[in-house]
């Protein structure tokens, strides 16, 4: 396969295209015979509040920030139904699959969307005022349907955020992965080596791990600043587990 060939793109069917049943819709507007892509990963996800500040880092802050967590959380459009507060995580793989993807998705305003762009899928997304204490509008919720990675750059940290290796079949791995020859456990925002009451592990000796993580970790292990932080590696570990705490 062709470094071309290897281009890996993150999709999201978020919270407002599950309640639509738009599922199939977005899987055959971007489906292998309309794109030439085809999947490498996909995954039924429970969003936690670790992995939604982790894939909006770049929106801490802002002031439809907080309504953007409980929009990818699943809370504001299934408010009575935990258990149907879920993402589709995919990942598309093939040449130019960032552009491709992004393309079909259309631009991030729904109204702009429509006005530029219709057909794509974000043209069937609504707008959401975001009201202050006071009924005042103070921004706007965008439901845009699907998350679609901007940028190559985006794509490897998105995907290194929402997927383990495993999760990946081994010959489609697009990025370096490295076996772990030791424990990794996460407790109390540290990561530790031996298992401690309320400790979770998040590697075992023979996991395979992305080896930009595992540097990391074991750089943070130590107690020394990682370029990665310690929740946007550790966050896919503790996906759909149940667990006795929350994050
Ligand atoms: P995109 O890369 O197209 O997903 O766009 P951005 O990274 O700029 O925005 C991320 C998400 O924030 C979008 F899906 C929509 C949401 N958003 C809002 O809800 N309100 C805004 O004013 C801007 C963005």
């Amino acid at each position: 396969m062709g470094k071309g060939e290897l281009e890996q793109t993150l999709v999201l069917i978020k919270p407002d295209a599950m309640k639509n049943s738009l599922t199939g819709y977005v899987l055959a507007q971007l489906s292998e015979f309309h794109t030439g892509l085809c999947f490498a990963g996909l995954k039924v996800v429970q969003v936690t509040r670790m992995l939604a500040e982790e894939h909006y880092v770049e929106h801490r802050g802002k002031g439809f920030y907080s309504a953007l967590l409980d929009y990818i959380m699943g809370f504001l459009h299934y408010p009575d139904e935990p258990h149907r507060r879920r993402v589709v995580a995919i990942v598309y793989q093939g040449v130019d699959a960032v552009q491709k993807v992004r393309a079909i998705a259309g631009p991030t305003n729904p109204h702009v969307a429509r006005d530029e762009k219709p057909g794509c899928i974000r043209a069937l997304g609504t707008l959401v005022p975001i009201l202050d204490e006071n009924g005042k509008e103070i921004d706007q919720r965008m439901d845009n349907l699907i998350h679609a990675s901007a940028t190559l750059e985006e794509a490897e940290r998105e995907i290194k955020l929402w997927f383990r290796p495993n999760d990946i079949p081994p010959e489609m791995r697009a990025y370096e992965t490295q076996g772990s020859e030791e424990h990794f456990y996460y407790k109390g925002e540290t990561v530790v080596d031996a298992y401690a009451p309320g400790a979770v592990c998040i590697l075992a000796p023979g996991d395979v791990a992305w080896a930009s993580d595992l540097r990391a970790l074991q750089t943070l292990r130590q107690g020394l600043p990682a370029p990665y932080s310690l929740r946007s590696i550790v966050a896919k570990y503790l996906l759909n587990r149940r667990v006795s705490f929350d994050w």
